[in-house]
């Protein structure tokens, strides 16, 4: 088993990498190109496990050579879990990614990183809301100083992979449910602000 950090760029990933991560780390470039990536490991339940920090990349459709490196990343590491880094203050951008994800049947816990800029700004997230609706482990983190990641570490070995028919039909039953409750004034929406 592996573990993948996969976001946009300028998530936190790489926030994310140095503190999971112990002393022994390397930089490589993936075969045949000049997109580099870090590797290292991290203890997960007494085991180590490898971590890859994989190039930032907007979706597994990619417009680039460093998304080119992300897709095949994680195309050639099929046994690993995903934690895709969300910037919890830009929310609605970051879940078509991890849709993604999930759809390929990975298993994945979501971060909603940058929760402390999101805080600030008063943007508030339905967490529970959200994981009811993909199926998977959502967890507020703020990488640059550690929050939520004791809760984070815990869920990697937990999560398992969802059918992306699942979430469809949850989002489906959440967004009915929120206009049932809009009709009696109340608010559902799981992102507001
Ligand atoms: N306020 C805040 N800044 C963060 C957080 N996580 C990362 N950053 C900052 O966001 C920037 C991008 O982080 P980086 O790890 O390089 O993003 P990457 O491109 O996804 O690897 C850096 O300046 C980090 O210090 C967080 O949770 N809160
Ligand atoms: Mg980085």
């Amino acid at each position: 088993m592996k573990v993948l950090l996969m976001g946009h760029p300028n998530v936190g990933k790489s926030v994310f990498f140095n503190r999971l991560t112990g002393a022994k780390v390397f930089e490589s470039n993936y075969p045949g190109t000049t997109v580099d990536f870090m590797k290292g490991w991290m203890r997960l339940e007494g085991e180590e496990v490898e971590l890859i920090d994989v190039p930032g990349t907007f979706s597994l459709d990619p417009k680039d050579l460093a998304e080119e490196v992300a897709v095949k990343m994680l195309e050639e590491n099929r046994d690993s879990v995903v934690v895709c880094v969300l910037d919890a203050s830009k929310v609605e951008r970051g879940l078509y990614l991890a849709l993604e994800i999930i759809e390929k049947g990975y298993p994945v816990v979501v971060a909603l990183n940058m929760w402390d800029v999101a805080e600030d700004k008063n943007i508030g997230i339905d967490v529970e809301k959200l994981e009811l609706i993909l199926g998977v482990p959502v967890v507020p983190t703020t990488a640059i100083s550690g929050e939520g990641f004791k809760e984070l570490v815990s869920k990697i070995k937990e999560t398992a992979p969802v059918k992306i028919e699942g979430v469809i039909e949850s989002a489906s039953a959440v967004s009915a449910a929120a206009s049932a409750g809009k009709e009696g004034g109340g608010e559902s929406a799981a992102v507001s602000g």
